[in-house]
């Protein structure tokens, strides 16, 4: 743990304990570069949340790499495809067929599970429950990083901050006004979310387009389910009951899922808003942010997660080669590159949005138009290449 005293000095301060800041840590760690993480929030809290399920192939490789793959490699599920519904009826696209890959269903909290494992058993410095974290010089050689802790004022002298802070972090309001452009939109409408103890209800994904809304069914394991319905804004999670939720999404899946589908008390039940976001530039000096920090995917896509991973692939790369070689080249194209995956993801993303959600302002035509996108899909496997080449992950 982090000295009791008021004085650190690393190489790389760490704003941030979610998949981007353990991993960078991770990662750094095995090179040799000394970092010290800082984390709002305790690590109870850190590993309770429910959150992405679905790895690229990228993202698997990288947590291989930094050496927490083994329980992903015995407890994830491998998915060659994902089926897609049109008012009940489901189709298969067929990702290793088009596409010549496939993703992994593991969910985010183990994966933070197994890295918080890899962290201790490096005797990592990571301090929770930090508050008023606040970056200092940035854009000099010497940063600092100044927290509170346990009552405590704490400086950390640094080479490089890594923002790894989140949508709701300090780290990107640290990059000057007029400097920091930001690009967003928020949907009309939210994800209600449930986790069950059932068996999933099929073997791969199903997204659902129906006129009653979106609907998503996913899993976590053979005997955890995850489930999701598209519901408007002004909705709370306890303004539906575990019933409710199940007859919702039953008129929304495919028949044979419906009627194959088990039910049983949900252990979580959430809403989350969807929004698409960027901030550029994702580096100002010494300041790099990384994954949500810096932009958000709607999950539809899948994204948010796999965002975070190439990101800190890139900040990884770029920081070994400044410390091994002394060549700054991966730090100085660092925004540029991992914003040019960032928009491409960015763009599936806000595309799987429009395709299989009712937009509550939608006219006639933009149905139709919405219908014919999902007939042409069904019926082209040019369609079906393409939806398949980017969910699986487009190279790093
Ligand atoms: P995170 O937000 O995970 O981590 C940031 C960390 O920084 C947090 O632990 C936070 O406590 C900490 N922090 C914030 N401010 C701080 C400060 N001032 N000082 C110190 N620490 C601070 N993605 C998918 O692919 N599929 C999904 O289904 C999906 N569902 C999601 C549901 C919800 C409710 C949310 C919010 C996100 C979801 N995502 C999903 C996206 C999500 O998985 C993110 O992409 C992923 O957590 C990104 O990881 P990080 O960039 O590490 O950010
Ligand atoms: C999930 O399992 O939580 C999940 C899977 C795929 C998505 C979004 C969420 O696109």
């Amino acid at each position: 743990m982090a000295k009791a005293s008021g004085k650190s000095r690393t190489q790389v301060a760490i704003i941030g304990g979610g998949p981007a800041g353990l991993l960078l840590s991770q990662l750094l760690h095995l090179d040799g570069v000394d970092t010290i993480l800082l984390e709002r929030r305790s690590r109870d809290y850190v590993l309770g949340r429910i959150r992405a399920g679905v790895l690229e192939r990228g993202t698997v490789e990288l947590l291989r790499t930094a050496g927490v793959g083994s329980r992903m490699d015995v407890e994830g599920i491998n998915h060659d495809g994902t089926y897609l519904a049109i008012a009940n009826e489901g189709f298969r696209i067929d990702f290793k067929r088009l596409a010549g890959g496939s993703v992994m269903i593991y969910g985010q909290t183990e994966l933070t599970h197994d890295l918080y494992d890899a962290r201790d058993a490096l005797e990592a410095r990571i301090v929770h429950e930090v508050d008023d974290v606040r970056i200092e010089c940035a854009d000099s050689a010497r940063p600092r990083v100044g927290y509170r802790h346990a009552g405590n004022d704490h400086v950390i002298d640094c080479e490089f901050v890594a923002g790894c802070d989140g949508f709701h972090g300090v780290s990107r309001k640290h990059i000057p006004v007029g400097v920091l452009r930001e690009f967003e939109r928020v949907y009309p409408f939210g994800w209600l979310g449930v986790l069950s103890r059932t068996p999933p209800v099929s073997d791969e994904l199903i997204y659902a387009s129906h006129e009653r809304g979106f609907a998503l069914c996913s899993m976590r394991n053979p005997k955890l389910s995850r489930y999701y319905i598209q519901v408007p804004l002004d909705e709370k999670a306890d303004d539906w009951s575990d019933g409710a939720f199940w007859d919702e999404l039953r008129r929304r899946i495919p028949h044979d899922a419906a009627e194959r589908l088990v039910t049983g008390e949900s252990i979580e039940k959430s809403i989350a808003p969807l929004r698409s976001h960027v901030a550029e530039p994702m580096r100002h000096g010494r300041l790099f942010l990384c994954g949500d920090a810096a932009h958000i995917v709607p999950p539809t896509g899948a994204k948010g997660l796999n965002l975070a991973a190439s990101d800190v692939y890139y900040l990884w790369q770029a920081l070994r080669r400044h410390y091994r070689e002394r060549d700054d080249h991966g730090l100085d194209t660092y925004s540029e590159t991992a914003l040019a995956r960032v928009w491409k993801a960015e763009r599936f993303s806000w595309t799987m949005t429009k395709l299989l959600h009712r937009f509550p302002d939608q006219s006639d035509f933009d149905r139709r138009m919405q219908q014919a996108e999902l007939e042409y899909l069904r019926s082209s496997t040019a369609a079906q290449t393409s939806l398949a080449e980017n969910y699986i992950g487009l190279p790093y």
